[in-house]
């Protein structure tokens, strides 16, 4: 780690031992921003990094609950508000039993610098709890939402700090989550939660966004070499939110996506995978992945492994952090990948990034990649405000436009700080710079 960023980085060491996950978002960014710092020592004078690395605030908070046997259970809520700088704090909740503050703060940190790069005036937080939402029943997840809510509330507002959802939070928990909100509060204040239901203030594409918005910046980063995306095999890991939906976009586009995944194994679909039956799947019946090779004689369920053995020329991380190592992307590469787009958040460890850039595979890091998503709940906070309601095909436009845009931004950064192609720098470069100038504008706070 150069010199000129190593204090910040030992203060993320000392004051959160054993916060793996964080570590690692924080070594990415800082070691890529080099060439900014180098270009502009104010940063370093303005103490920038060390204020930028410990979040504005953080909440941890018990979530008593009582299941459908009448048995309490304690989970622990999180919230993790990390930069109001450039607008009320945003980004998703998650609930899985690995979540605790390393991840919440990974995601939390993750999320400053993807909001700054969407353009639409959000800040960056994370939640969440280690509520493991599989195999409860509707009630019991409802019960847990309202506690939840419960104690989170009182941070919350549309102009303060705007959840959504992510691993584990869709829109059944979204509709618990909010309910309970409107009740304690007796507001219904739509823009303060984002991936509501559509008939009551929750925006078109929302669903889609963020798989919709990973296959647009996979076709700009093609386009870039003159290729696109047309007729090329995909590999999808996940079969959650993001996962179907980068699926579905990609098919529409003319690829031909084979694969998806849960945490028990994989599918592989060599006549392309039936999105509307991985809906009905893993949406209206909440199975497993497992469920869709049974219904379907072109596919089989690999248990236990990852999609990443499977033969590709683009490779869609859908799933969850560090789900990409080094052997997974030699294994890629060695199969003939030619562009790799992180949905998930962190997905690549930092091995394969290095692994992939050093073959000359375009990578797009999750702050760029997955970005639609988040610009898309901005796009709700805009109608909520306006009292608005804009069409599927507006809304779809807007998306694709801002997708472009990031892309523009992250790929001209690269070029201007040095670094030609690799949009892990041109992503942190670009969206740190707009935070990093609002922080001095607005004085030490
Ligand atoms: P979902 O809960 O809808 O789906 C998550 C999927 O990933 C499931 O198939 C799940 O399988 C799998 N998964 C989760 N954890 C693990 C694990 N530890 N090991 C293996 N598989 C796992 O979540 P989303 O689709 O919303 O989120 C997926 C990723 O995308 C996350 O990294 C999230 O942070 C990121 N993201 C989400 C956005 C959104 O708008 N929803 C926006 C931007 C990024 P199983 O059911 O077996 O756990
Ligand atoms: O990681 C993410 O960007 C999300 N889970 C979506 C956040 C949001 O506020 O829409």
């Amino acid at each position: 780690m150069p010199p000129s960023v190593r204090p910040a980085f030992e203060s993320v060491l000392r004051r959160n031992p054993g916060d793996f996950e964080f570590h690692q978002a924080v070594h990415e960014v800082l070691a890529s921003i080099i060439p900014v710092l180098e270009e502009n020592p104010r940063y370093l004078d303005e103490a920038i990094l060390e204020r930028l690395v410990e979040p504005e605030r953080q909440i941890i908070f018990r979530v008593p609950w009582v299941d459908d046997n009448g048995r309490i259970h304690v989970n622990r809520g999180y919230r993790v508000q990390f930069s109001s700088v450039l607008g009320p704090y945003k980004g998703g909740l998650r609930f899985h039993p690995s979540v605790n503050s390393s991840i919440i703060k990974f995601l939390g940190f993750e999320q400053i610098f993807k909001n700054a790069l969407t353009a639409q005036g959000i800040g960056g937080a994370k939640g969440g709890s280690d509520f493991d939402p599989h195999g409860r029943s509707d009630a019991e997840i409802m019960r847990f939402c309202q506690a939840f809510m419960n104690e989170l509330y009182r941070h919350l507002g549309e102009h303060t700090d705007v959840p959504a959802g992510d691993i584990g939070v869709g829109a059944r928990e979204v509709g618990y989550l909010f309910g309970q909100y409107r009740k304690i509060t007796n507001r219904h204040e739509s823009g303060m939660f984002t991936g509501k239901g559509t008939g009551w203030g929750g925006a078109e594409v929302r669903t889609e966004a963020t798989g919709y918005g990973t296959v647009y910046f996979v076709q700009e980063m093609l386009a870039v070499r003159g290729e696109s995306i047309e007729g090329r095999r995909v590999l999808v890991s996940g079969s959650g939110n993001v996962a179907i939906y980068a699926i579905e976009k990609a098919a529409q586009l003319g690829a031909l996506p084979i694969t998806a995944s849960d945490s028990s194994g994989y599918v592989v679909d060599e006549a392309g995978i039936d999105v509307e039956l991985l809906k009905q799947v893993k949406e209206e019946e909440r199975l497993r992945v497992a469920s869709y090779a049974e219904r379907r004689p072109s596919a089989r369920f690999v248990p236990g492994r990852r999609v990443w053995e499977v033969p590709a020329e683009i490779a869609l991380p859908c799933a969850t952090q560090n789900e990409v190592n080094g052997r997974d992307a030699a294994r890629l590469i060695a199969n003939g990948v030619v562009a790799v787009a992180e949905g998930a958040n962190m997905p690549s460890l930092p091995e394969a990034v290095d692994a992939f850039q050093a073959a000359g595979v375009l990578f797009a890091p999750g702050k760029a990649a997955n970005a639609g998503g988040v610009a898309t709940s901005a796009l709700e906070m805009s109608q909520n405000a306006a009292r608005q309601r804009w069409n599927f095909a507006d809304s779809e436009h807007k998306l694709h436009a801002i997708m472009r845009s990031m892309h523009t931004e992250a790929y001209q950064a690269a070029e201007r700080y040095g670094h030609p192609g690799n949009y892990v720098v041109g992503a942190n470069c670009a969206a740190f710079v707009k935070v990093a100038d609002a922080m001095i504008a607005q004085g030490v706070i």
